[in-house]
Order: C-alpha cells, then structure tokens, then sequence
C-alpha cells in the first residue's frame, strides 16, 4: 500500500537475484549512473538558487532508478528516447555529457541546445527531447515507434510522461493509436503522485492507472516500485522482451516520489514534512548501496569515493559552464527550420 492508499500488483523482483545476475561491474557503472544524477541535480539546483541558471529547473531527485534501469535494461541504441520537461537524467544516460547539460542550463553557446532551449530541452542522437507542454511528447514517441516499423528498423520508442500528463488528450490519442497499428512503444507513467501540487488522486479518475487505462486500449501494462532498481529493470526487461514477442505496445507505472518540488520555484508546501521523510526513506540510491554492500560488491569508502567522483565531474562542468562564452545574439534564429533540402 503507498502513500495515496492505492493498492498496487507490483511486478516483484528477487533484487538480490537481479543484482548478482548483473554482476559487480554492471552493478558499479549503474550506481555511478545514479549518483551522478543526484549531484548533477543537486549542484545544478544550487547554481539555480545563485543566478547562474536561467528560465525552468526541474530535478530528477528519488526517481533515478527509474530511467537508469530502462536505459540498462533496453541499451541506448537501436531505440528512440523522449521525455517530459524533467529531462537532465535521461539526455546523460543517453550519452550527452554533464558539461554539455550544465552549460545548456547556464545558457552559454557551448550548450548541448547552443545555450538557446535552457533545462527542458535536451537531445541526443537517440534523445528527441526534452519537452515542456505536458504530454505533448506522447504523439512524437508514437510517431518514433511508427517510423520503426515502417522502416521495418529494430528498436524501441521509450516515452517517459508524470501522472499528470495521463489526462491530456494527447496522451489518450497516442495510446489508441499505438494499439491499433501495433506500434512498438514503450510508454512509461512516472507516478510521482503529485501533478504539480495537485495529488494524483484529485486529477486522474482510476487508479493503479496503467492498470485500468492499458484495457481501455487493449494492451498489456506493467506496474512496478520504481524506488527500486531491481525491479525496475526486470521490469524494462520484460516490456523489451514483449514488445519484441508480440510486436505490441505496452503501458508502464513506476510507482515513485520526488524529493523536490515540481520544479524550484515550489516550496512544495502541500507536502507535510512527515511524508517527505517518509518519502526520502525509500531512497533508490542508498537501497542501492546497501544491497550493494551486502552483495561485496563495494563497501563504505568505495561509495563514498565514487561519489566523490560525480560530485567533482559535475563541478568540473559547472566550471566549464561558468567559463564558456555567450551565444552571439545574431545566432539567436539558427536551427529554427530546417535546411530546405532536408
Ligand atoms: C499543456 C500544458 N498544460 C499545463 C502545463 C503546466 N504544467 C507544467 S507541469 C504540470 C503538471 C504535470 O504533472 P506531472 O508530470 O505529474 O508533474 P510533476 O511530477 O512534474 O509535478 C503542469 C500542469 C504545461 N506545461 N503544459
């Protein structure tokens, strides 16, 4: 049972079966995926609150497992990766680097958007985005996943989206779509329970939601703790193996919590105090060392040097942000369309 009293059919995983599969070295590279996530966030948002970041902020923090274990589980390549405003986890899972990030939210030419999109917008060879109108972006995955199958190319289309963009029309077009083509989608709800400051349960009309909503469209859903890696990532396995089997689109629910508010300008004051504490407790990160630590796959000062590490690399970039230059003005409408012979 979670915080909203909603009674939830996890798919469970044995995490300490899950871990010793992956192996110390897997199991090392992700905790370092994570932990660096955490730093970035937590640096970029200090950079914010000083004035160095312009424009929107929205942290990743408490909900790390979640898209570290769908790019583990399902690879970068051959997919197409897309997410909502909240998006500087995934563009570094996908391969775009802290300083290429840092300087985008400070705005400086060498940005990963020429310093021009700020926080919500962040692409990869793979990542298309990096997108502020909320579900907007669930037409574009679907449109991803339909090019996959035109062009008969492998691959999957991972759309990320909170709870809170469940009830755009354009979420429930995408979805009626997928399922009637046969689209190879993965569409992964974010369950955060908060829309904003408005709680799950006063905005979406049925709950577990990728439960009740995958029937209406005739497809298969998998609902998991998305505070935990391990079985955030036999779940991402399974969803690759079915899209794979059956050539069909599945809706997912990471059942999870941020740590912040929505974004930095929400002091998150609908939240009591209690319940944040309650929250941070199920923190993926330090469920992640202890297993770890129980595994022998490192001990404390192993942890504590490798994040050490991410907190020097993300230092390092907000230095290198903080010394590039400004974008010129006059490059302001660049990249706006594309070339005409595109
Ligand atoms: C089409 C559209 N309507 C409203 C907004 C304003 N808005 C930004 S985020 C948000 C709530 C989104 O809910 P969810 O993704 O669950 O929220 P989070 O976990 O990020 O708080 C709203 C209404 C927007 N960006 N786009």
């Amino acid at each position: 049972m979670a915080e909203n009293n909603v009674e939830y059919n996890f798919l469970k995983s044995n995490e300490k079966e899950v871990l010793h599969t992956l192996g110390k070295e897997t199991f090392l590279s992700v905790l370092r995926e994570m932990l660096l996530i955490r730093n970035f966030e937590l640096r970029a948002e200090a950079a914010y609150q000083q004035g160095k970041v312009g424009g929107f902020f929205h942290a990743y923090v408490g909900q790390e497992a979640i898209q570290t274990a769908a790019v583990s589980a399902l690879g970068v390549e051959p997919n197409w990766w897309i997410t909502t405003y909240r998006c500087h986890a995934l563009a570094l899972l996908t391969g775009v680097t802290p300083n290429e990030i840092m300087a985008e939210l400070y705005g400086k030419k060498t940005g990963n958007a020429f310093g021009r999109g700020g926080s919500m917008h962040l692409y990869s060879d793979r990542l298309l985005g990096g997108f502020g109108i909320v579900g907007g972006h669930v037409p574009i995955a679907a449109g991803a996943a339909f090019s996959l199958k035109y062009r008969k190319e492998e691959g999957v289309a991972v759309c990320f989206l909170g709870d809170g963009a469940v009830v755009q029309g354009a979420f429930h077009e995408s979805m009626n779509l997928a399922a009637l083509w046969d689209l190879p989608l993965i569409v992964v709800i974010e369950n955060n329970q908060w829309g904003m400051g408005t709680a799950v349960r006063r905005a979406v009309c049925v709950q577990p939601i990728a439960e009740h909503f995958a029937k209406g469209y005739g497809i298969e859903s998998i609902t998991f703790d998305g505070m935990s890696y391990p079985d955030a990532y036999t779940a991402f396995s399974k969803a690759k193996e079915y899209v794979k089997k059956h050539g069909r689109p599945i809706l997912m629910e990471a059942v999870t919590e941020r740590f912040k508010g929505h974004s930095v300008s929400d002091p998150g004051l609908y939240r009591s105090k209690d319940a944040l504490q309650k929250a941070m407790e199920k923190d993926p990160i330090a469920r992640m060392k202890t297993w770890g630590i129980e595994a022998n796959f490192l001990d404390e000062d192993e942890f504590k040097r490798l994040d050490k590490a991410c907190k020097d690399e993300v230092i390092a970039a907000m230095k290198f942000a903080d010394e590039s230059p400004d974008p010129d003005p006059a490059e302001l409408e660049n990249d706006v369309f594309a070339p005409e012979d595109n």
